[in-house]
C-alpha cells in the first residue's frame, strides 16, 4: 500500500520506455571500501537500483563490464584517485558523481573525501534516475555551505512530542538499548538522502534525566545507529542539570563545583558516545532556568558548556529565543537587546541559534534583527518543519517559499546583497540550520503526505540556503509521487501558493499571533486573557476604532532601529513597508488606502476572502489529478483539503467579524457576510 513510509525514497520501477536506458548506464555496484558507512552506501544502491531497475544488482570490488557504478575515495579506490576529480575545495562531505571511462568500461563513478561524501553522491545518483535524468553524462559536483545541518525533535522522554502533529516519538526510550527499532535506520536514511548530518533527541523543554547514565547508554545505542550514515546525536543541556540530577544546590556557571560537575558530565557522555554532537539549550526563556537566575549572562551559561565539551569537539547551542513578560516593552525586541551586547564574548564552539523570526514561527515574520548583528559570534538559523501555528498537519502549507524569503532578505549587514543566507554562511566559524521536527510515528512521518515535503526542503535548504524552492518542490514531487509533468506542474503550483494562502486566511497584511492560545491552531484575535499580556492576539494586532497595527517605528517601540539603517529605514516608513509586512510595523487608520486603491479595511477582508477561496481552488486541482495517485495518498490528502477548507472558512469568518467590531465599517461591497 502506498501508505507514505518510504518518503521519497521510493524507488518504484521506472517506465518501460526508459528501463534499457537506464539499466546500461547502471549495472553493477563496486566498491573496495569496507568502512560502516561504504556497506551502507552499498545497500542504498543495491536498493534503490534494484528497484528502479526492476531487477537484481550485483555487488563487487571490481569493475566487471560497462555501467558499472564505482563508489568510494581517492583513498581507497585507486580507479577514483586515477580520475583526478574536483575534489578539492569540497570538504569531508561534498561529492563528484562523474560519468567516466576506466580500464576501458564506460563507468559513474560517485566519489568523496570520505565515505560520508560518497554516502551523499550514491542518494543523488538515485534521485536523478528517479527524477528521471539522464545518467549518461554526469558532472556533478556538490558540497554542503553549511557545516551543522541539524533536526531538533521536541520529544520528551514520555513518548509525546511538544507540537508534534504525527503521533508519539520515534525514540523508544522503554526498549533502549537493548531493541533499536528498524526505523531509525530508515529514519537516518532519510536524513542522509538529504545530507542531514546531524539530530538533537529530545525537546528543549525536556527534563535532565536525558543526561543520565541510563538514558546515556540508551543515546549510544541510536549514536551506534546513526553513525554510518553521517549522523551525529546532540542532547538538550537542562541548566539545572547538577542540581536535578547531580547533588549540588546551585546551577550557578561561576561556581567551580558546577564547572566541575559538566566537565565531568561531557567526560562521562563522550566516553560512551567519542562523536557526541554536543549540547542545545534553552536557558532563560519561558520559565526554563539560566545562568541569569544567578545574576550571570549568557556567554556565562554558554562557555561554562563550551569549556566542558570543547576537549571532546563538542559544540553548544545556545537558543537566542528568549522573551519574559516582566521585561514591559515590546517582546520582539527582547532577544537583540540580550545577545547584541554580549556579540563576542562566546567561546569558538558556541553557537547562537536564532529563530527566523523576532516572534515565534509564524506565518510571516521579518528576518530577525539578529541575523548579521553579532558578527563576531557564531549564529545560526532555527526553523520550525512542525506547523504550529500553521494549521499542524492537515492544512497543506509549503514552507520552501517562506524559508526562501527568509533567507533571501537582505540584512545589508555589509551592504546591499548582504542576505540572510550569506550572513549565516559566511559571518562565522561554525555555521548551523536547525529544523524542529515534524517527525513522529505514524506509518507517514510527518501526519500528512504533503508535510513530507517540508522536511525535505529543509533538508536541501540546510545543504544550500539559496536553493530555489520551487526547484526543490518539483524534486519533491517527482521522487515521492511521479515524474509525470501533467502531475507536477499543478501540484507544483499548488505548493508555492500555499503559504501566502494559509498568510491570507490567518494573518494577512503583518498581522501575527491571532491564533487560539496554547493550542496555537485556530482563530483567537479576540483573546486578552491569555495569562500574560505577551501572549494576548489583542496586544499584537492592537484594533480598535483608530485602526489596526502595532507601531513598531520611533513612534511605537521602535524595534525597527534594530536593524540595519537602510533596513530600518525601509521599515520605518509606511510607503516603503512591503504590504505584506504592514501592520507588523504600523499603525495605520481603517481608511488607510492601499497600493490597490482599496482601504486597509476593505483590503484585509478581501485578503481574508481570498485566502479561503484558494484553499477551494486548492480542493477542486487535487480532486482533478486524482488518476495520476494512488488512492490511499490521493484521499488522505483530499480529506484534509477539506479539513483546511472548513478551518479557512472560520479563520475568515471569525477574523472578519472581530475586526468589524473593532472598525464598525461595513463589508466590502460583494462579500459575503461571516456565518
Ligand atoms: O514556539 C514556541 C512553542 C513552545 C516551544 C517554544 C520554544 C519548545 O509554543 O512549545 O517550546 O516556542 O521554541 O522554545
Amino acid at each position: 500500500a502506498e501508505d507514505g513510509y518510504d518518503l521519497w525514497l521510493r524507488y518504484r520501477p521506472v517506465e518501460k520506455q526508459a528501463l534499457v536506458r537506464y539499466r546500461a548506464a547502471a549495472t553493477e555496484v563496486v566498491s573496495a571500501s569496507h568502512s560502516a558507512t561504504a556497506k551502507v552506501t552499498s545497500d542504498e544502491l543495491v536498493r534503490g537500483l534494484s528497484g528502479l531497475l526492476a531487477k537484481k544488482i550485483a555487488t563487487g570490488t571490481t569493475i566487471h563490464g560497462n555501467g558499472a557504478v564505482l563508489f568510494g575515495t581517492p583513498a581507497n579506490s585507486k580507479t577514483i584517485a586515477g580520475l583526478k576529480l574536483p575534489l578539492a575545495g569540497l570538504g569531508p562531505e561534498g561529492y563528484v558523481i562523474k560519468s567516466a571511462t576506466a580500464n576501458g568500461r564506460k563507468i559513474t563513478v560517485i566519489a568523496g573525501n570520505s565515505d560520508v561524501g560518497a554516502l551523499y553522491g550514491a542518494f543523488r545518483f538515485l534521485k536523478e534516475i528517479q527524477a528521471r535524468a539522464p545518467v549518461d553524462r554526469l558532472a556533478i559536483v556538490s558540497a554542503p555551505k553549511v557545516k551543522l545541518r541539524l533536526l531538533n525533535h521536541w520529544d520528551n522522554l514520555d513518548a509525546t512530542i511538544e507540537r508534534g502533529y504525527a503521533g508519539g516519538s520515534i525514540f523508544n526510550w522503554w526498549t533502549l538499548p537493548e531493541h533499536v527499532p528498524p526505523r531509525l535506520v530508515d529514519y537516518a536514511r532519510a536524513n542522509a538522502s538529504l545530507g542531514i548530518n546531524g539530530t538533537v533527541l529530545i525537546n528543549v523543554n525536556a527534563s535532565s534525566l536525558i543526561l543520565t547514565p541510563g538514558y546515556i547508554a540508551k543515546v549510544a545505542r541510536i549514536a551506534d545507529t546513526f553513525r554510518p550514515y553521517g549522523i551525529k546525536v546532540y542532547l538538550v543541556a537542562r541548566f539545572s542539570a547538577p542540581m536535578e540530577i547531580g547533588r549540588l544546590t546551585t546551577a550557578d556557571p561561576l561556581d567551580p563545583k558546577v564547572r566541575a560537575w559538566w566537565r565531568n558530565k561531557a567526560d562521562e557522555i563522550y566516553h560512551a558516545i567519542p562523536d557526541f554532537g554536543g549540547f542545545l539549550v534553552k536557558a532563560n526563556s519561558e520559565g526554563q532556568p539560566g545562568p541569569q537566575d544567578y545574576g550571570r549572562n549568557h556567554a556565562d551559561g554558554a562557555n561554562m558548556l563550551a569549556e566542558a565539551l570543547a576537549p571532546h569537539g563538542g559544540v553548544v547551542m545556545w537558543r537566542a529565543f528568549v522573551y519574559s513578560h516582566e521585561v514591559p516593552d515590546d517582546r520582539i525586541k527582547q532577544a537583540y537587546n540580550e545577545f547584541k551586547p554580549f556579540d563576542g564574548k562566546f567561546a569558538d564552539n558556541v553557537i547562537l541559534q536564532v529563530k527566523n523570526g523576532a516572534l515565534d514561527f509564524q506565518p510571516r515574520e521579518p528576518f530577525s534583527a539578529l541575523f548579521g548583528a553579532t558578527p563576531r559570534t557564531n549564529t545560526g538559523m532555527e526553523l520550525q518543519i512542525t506547523k504550529e501555528y500553521l494549521g499542524f498537519n492537515t492544512h497543506l502549507v509549503y514552507l520552501g517559499s517562506m524559508w526562501q524569503e527568509v533567507f533571501q532578505s537582505d540584512t545589508y549587514a555589509k551592504g546591499a546583497g548582504s542576505t540572510v543566507a550569506k550572513v549565516i554562511v559566511f559571518n562565522n566559524k561554525l555555521t548551523l540550520m536547525a529544523g524542529v521536527s515534524n517527525i513522529g510515528a505514524d506509518r507517514n512521518w510527518c501526519g500528512s503526505i504533503f508535510d513530507q515535503a517540508n522536511w525535505y526542503a529543509f533538508g536541501r535548504l540546510a545543504w544550500d540556503p539559496d536553493a530555489k524552492a520551487d526547484a526543490i518542490a518539483a524534486d519533491w514531487v517527482k521522487l515521492t509521487f511521479n515524474a509525470n509533468p501533467a502531475f507536477d506542474q499543478p501540484v507544483v503550483a499548488m505548493m508555492m501558493g500555499s503559504r501566502e494562502t494559509a498568510v491570507n486566511y490567518m494573518t494577512p497584511l503583518g498581522l501575527a499571533h491571532q491564533m487560539g492560545t496554547s493550542g496555537h491552531y485556530g482563530p483567537g484575535p479576540w483573546v486578552d486573557d491569555a495569562g500574560r499580556q505577551d501572549w494576548n492576539p489583542v496586544y499584537y494586532h492592537r484594533a480598535g476604532k483608530d485602526g489596526i497595527g502595532f507601531d513598531r517605528t520611533a513612534t511605537g517601540s521602535n524595534a525597527v532601529a534594530q536593524y540595519f539603517p537602510p533596513v530600518a529605514e525601509k521599515f520605518s516608513r509606511v510607503e516603503t513597508t512591503p504590504e505584506n509586512l504592514l501592520l507588523w510595523f504600523h499603525h495605520l487608520p481603517w481608511d488607510y488606502k492601499m497600493a490597490s486603491g482599496r482601504t486597509l479595511w476593505d483590503e484585509l477582508v478581501t485578503r481574508y476572502g481570498e485566502g479561503e477561496d484558494a484553499v477551494h481552488a486548492m480542493g477542486a486541482e487535487w480532486a482533478k489529478l486524482k488518476p495520476y495517485v494512488d488512492d490511499e495518498r490521493f484521499a488522505i490528502t483530499a480529506d484534509y483539503l477539506r479539513i483546511q477548507a472548513r478551518d479557512a472558512k472560520l479563520w475568515r469568518d471569525a477574523s472578519v467579524a472581530y475586526f468589524q467590531s473593532m472598525s464598525g465599517l461595513p463589508l466590502p461591497s460583494g462579500m459575503r457576510a461571516p456565518a
